[in-house]
């Protein structure tokens, strides 16, 4: 194989990113952008479990969906073995770890996502919540304890100039990835 290169085992033809982070760290953004980037196809699952049902119930305290993690990976498990996809959620550890040739993590400053969330109506638990959910780096540890050390990337989320540089990284990333063998 010439050249240098990001190389994947799962047999696919284009690369998997799981693109992670507490909510309102630009992950919708990011991966929009991403994927008109790159041609990925991007997987909002909050969207998709709102489309298809995958939820189990309510969840009154953090006024949030209960989504049922079993039929979501059912629900991806074709697109996942193609390849090709950018999946954008705020939790990482129930996917099967050999999806993601790359598993980016959103960081943002608290202040400014503090800012962010009430601007979106968060307030009481659901907005303490997300907040100790940033500063105990809480999907940050879930990341690392759930897929291998070289495929999880923390990225800072404060500023448009971080969107665009983060973009522009994960699209050379991704126009480098071959897969194994080929
Ligand atoms: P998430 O999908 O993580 O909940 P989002 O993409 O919906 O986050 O972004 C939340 C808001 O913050 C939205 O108004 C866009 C803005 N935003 C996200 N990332 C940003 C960045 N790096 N710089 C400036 N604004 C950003």
């Amino acid at each position: 194989m010439e050249g240098g290169g990001n190389y994947g085992w799962g047999g696919r033809e284009r690369p998997n990113i799981l693109v992670t982070g507490t909510p309102g760290t630009g992950k919708t953004t990011t991966c929009s952008l991403l994927a008109d980037a790159v041609h990925l196809h991007h997987i909002d699952i909050a969207k998709l479990v709102k489309a298809k049902n995958l939820y189990d119930g309510w969840d009154e305290e953090f006024e949030c969906l209960i989504i049922n993690e079993e039929q979501v990976c059912d629900e991806l498990e074709d697109m996942m073995e193609v390849g090709g996809n950018i999946v954008d959620y705020h939790g990482c550890d129930f996917f099967p770890e050999n999806w993601f040739d790359r598993v980016v993590v959103l960081q943002t400053n608290i202040t400014i996502l503090h800012d962010r969330l009430t601007s979106r109506g968060y307030m009481g638990p659901k907005l303490t919540n997300n907040i100790d959910c940033e500063i105990f780096q809480v999907l940050y540890e879930e990341a690392r304890s759930s897929y291998a050390e070289d495929v999880v990337l923390a990225l800072t989320s404060n500023h448009i100039e971080d969107l665009s540089d983060n973009v522009r990284m994960l699209t050379e990333w991704v126009n480098n990835w071959r897969s194994a063998g080929s």
